[in-house]
């Protein structure tokens, strides 16, 4: 179906109920806040937050592409080892994280030892939403006033499985088409036995394209599903359930030089 892609609030849309997702991390709803890691860089961790997450590749691109922060430390960035960084170091954390093609080097916690994270940011108003029309879901990101460049999200159903998943038609979608992504990223797929939808994009390698400010919820995935017996709930979790050996996706947003984890808003509905 062809999807409306204004920045109009889908709870304005004839047939469509919006409803809010829950928020993460014990804040209150609609706010997003920083992930907390072991404070130990590893290998890909380019913002030392001691997570390895959809915000370090972001934290190369910008530092490769328009003089962004430079990462933590050098060793644990410079996946393809040239004692420098570039284009390829990002994308290759992209390959290790969602398409199981890159083997990160061995970096010990020891080698950055001396690395202090990035600056720490606080929480954010923003928050993930769906939208439902019959087998149909808009997965929304609403960014409140802040800058999503990159994101991932993995989102799982019970009761139901997802029969397709695509960003066609959404603000992940080509600029060409509508949408606000440029020269990026996007690898979103169903798993095999249609039980999650894993959707990972960055807008723009090279310039600090983000998700309009301001605008209220910003489709970012559609989804159909097919209907169990019951009712079907939908779930933005890190437990993707995908048959496959790789580090599972976490959900989290890109914001600055940070990882928000976005896990935990939940729908359910009848289909
Ligand atoms: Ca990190
Ligand atoms: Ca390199």
């Amino acid at each position: 179906m062809g999807w409306d892609m204004g920045v109009v609030p889908l709870a304005r849309r004839a047939g469509w109920v919006l409803l809010l997702g829950a928020c993460t991390t014990g804040t209150p709803d609609g706010e997003l806040c920083p992930s907390e890691g072991d404070g130990k860089v590893r290998a890909g961790d380019a913002n030392g937050d001691g997570v390895v997450d959809i915000a370090d590749a972001l934290v190369v691109y910008r530092a490769v592409a328009d003089g962004g922060p430079a990462p933590v430390c050098l060793l644990a960035s410079d996946l393809v080892p040239e004692g420098r960084l570039n284009y390829d170091d990002a994308h290759s954390l992209l390959l290790h994280l969602y398409e199981d093609g890159f083997t990160l080097p061995d970096v010990r916690p020891a080698d950055c030892a001396d690395a202090d994270p990035l600056a720490p940011p606080t929480c954010v108003a923003a928050e993930v939403t769906f939208a439902v029309d019959g087998t149909d879901i808009l997965v929304s990101l609403n960014p409140g006033s802040t800058a999503v460049e990159a994101w991932s999200l993995g989102v799982h159903a019970t009761g139901c499985t997802i029969a397709t998943a695509t960003t066609d038609g959404t603000q992940a979608a080509w600029q060409a088409d509508g949408g606000r992504r440029d020269i990026g990223y996007d690898a979103t797929f169903v798993t095999a036995d249609g039980t999650a939808a894993l959707s990972t994009v960055v807008l723009d390698f090279a310039d600090a394209t983000a998700l309009l400010p301001d605008a209220g919820p910003q489709p970012i995935l559609a989804l159909t599903i097919t209907p169990g017996p019951g009712d079907c709930t939908l779930t933005v979790t890190d437990d993707e359930k995908a048959e496959r050996t790789w580090p599972k996706v976490r959900s989290a947003a890109a914001i600055a030089t940070a990882s928000f984890p976005l896990a935990g808003p939940t729908v359910t509905f009848t289909p």
